[in-house]
């Protein structure tokens, strides 16, 4: 490695943060069941502790994104008990997120519900966030809709697609200079026949429609097999509408895996399109990049650390790219020696780097070691464990 290339990737390091979704330390799990672990997370004051530890250890992720039902069920009420958390914890709440797909009238939608008391309420929801956001000087809404329909025939498309737009509207008119208003896509669970804002397409429009800083977010596991998300990236950073990213990994749908897991080329591909961009840019897009994952069966910090730790090896391995020869063999279609611009740099180990760079931030060299020695999970278990002993839950 040249030493133009180490230092491109300690000052990717310096600018690389990845925000903590305070979910992943609660117990989760799919409709077949929840496996309860006696150190999961049991309310706001224990995620803001766990993500405030892998925050010590990994120095890349001081932001918590919340969820408003989950994570403040008393609304505003809640804001002093979060605020304070913040502070004791050394991690500032980070995206706000609505809850739009839980409450029993959302089952035939949230804005897209043919209902208009529930259209209604689920404004109401949207601009009750906005002012939590607000209150927590949270700069991004992320608005994700489970609305949709199961069967054909039964839902109005156009109709529902044009309430969304007057609920965004809406709810646009609210932000204050400098918020965003990020649009989740996703093409299919919990409908089954059609989501309403199902791809990139969708939430570009919808965004559009709902105003100038409202703008689109990525979850890696919202893709049909075969979509190539690195081209949906590079068409939303050309129309500077890419605002987001839910990193997760899977491989069959919304898996919810951790990142990397699986696919780690898939998530680099990803990196190198954003950071090509900043290099023809002349400056780093402006992304906000987060996890967005169920540790179903992994310990829940020791996940979060390894995602952090493995996010920050990908973003890095994209920084080694030489993107100024690369931009001369895509011009002369060298078709090999630009693929090797790519594969070299995700097949250079930046382990070594990552740790100097932690070195130099007096951080700890290796995170799940230092996490493991440290005696929080075993202390954690015990303050836990009881709140923890339910029963499994089953399906039906
Ligand atoms: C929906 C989703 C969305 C969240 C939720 C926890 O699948 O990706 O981003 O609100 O997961
Ligand atoms: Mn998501």
């Amino acid at each position: 490695m040249t030493p133009i290339q180490e230092r491109s990737v300690l000052s990717a390091l310096d600018r690389f943060r990845i925000e903590i979704p305070s979910w992943g330390f609660a117990n989760t799990g799919t409709r077949f069941g929840k496996f309860s672990q006696p150190a999961a997370a049991t309310n706001i004051d224990e995620k803001f502790s766990d993500a405030g530890l892998v925050h010590s250890l990994t120095g890349a992720c001081p932001t918590i994104a919340l969820h408003v039902l989950w994570d403040l069920p008393s609304g505003m009420n809640d804001i002093h008990r979060v605020t304070a958390l913040a502070a004791r914890n050394g991690i500032a709440p980070g995206s706000t997120n609505p809850n739009l797909f839980q409450d029993q009238e959302y089952k035939h939608g949230s804005l897209g519900n043919p209902d208009s008391s529930v259209r209604e309420h689920a404004l109401q929801h949207i601009l009750d966030s906005i002012e939590i956001q607000h209150a927590l000087k949270s700069r991004d809404l992320s608005l994700w809709f489970a609305d949709g329909s199961n069967y054909p025939g039964t839902a109005n498309i156009r109709q529902r697609k044009q309430w969304f737009e007057e609920g965004l509207r809406q709810a646009h008119r609210r932000l204050q200079p400098g918020d965003r208003m990020l649009v989740e896509y996703k093409p299919f669970e919990p409908a089954f026949y059609h989501t309403d804002i199902a791809d990139w397409g969708m939430a570009l429009l919808m965004a559009q429609a709902a105003g100038s800083q409202a703008k689109v977010l990525v979850d890696i596991g919202h893709h049909y097999q075969a979509q190539n998300i690195e081209q949906i990236v590079a068409w939303l950073l050309a129309e500077n509408m890419l605002g987001g990213f839910h990193f997760n990994d899977r491989r069959y749908a919304d898996d919810d895996l951790t990142l990397g897991s699986i696919d780690p080329y898939q998530v680099f591909r990803i990196f190198h399109e954003i950071q090509f961009f900043g290099w023809e840019a002349g400056e780093p897009a402006d992304i906000a990049y987060m996890i967005d994952q169920s540790h179903n069966l992994k310990g829940k910090i020791e996940a979060a650390i390894q995602t952090v730790v493995t996010a920050q090896e990908l973003f890095a391995k994209a920084a080694l790219v030489d993107h100024g020869a690369l931009a001369m063999k895509q011009a002369q279609a060298a078709l090999v020696d630009a693929e090797e611009c790519l594969r070299e740099a995700f097949s250079t180990d930046v382990r070594p780097l990552l740790r100097e760079w932690r070195r130099s931030r007096a951080l700890a060299e290796d995170p799940m070691k230092v996490f493991r020695e440290s005696g929080y999970l075993e202390r954690v278990t015990r303050e836990r464990g009881e709140r923890n002993a339910v029963a499994v839950t089953s399906y039906a």
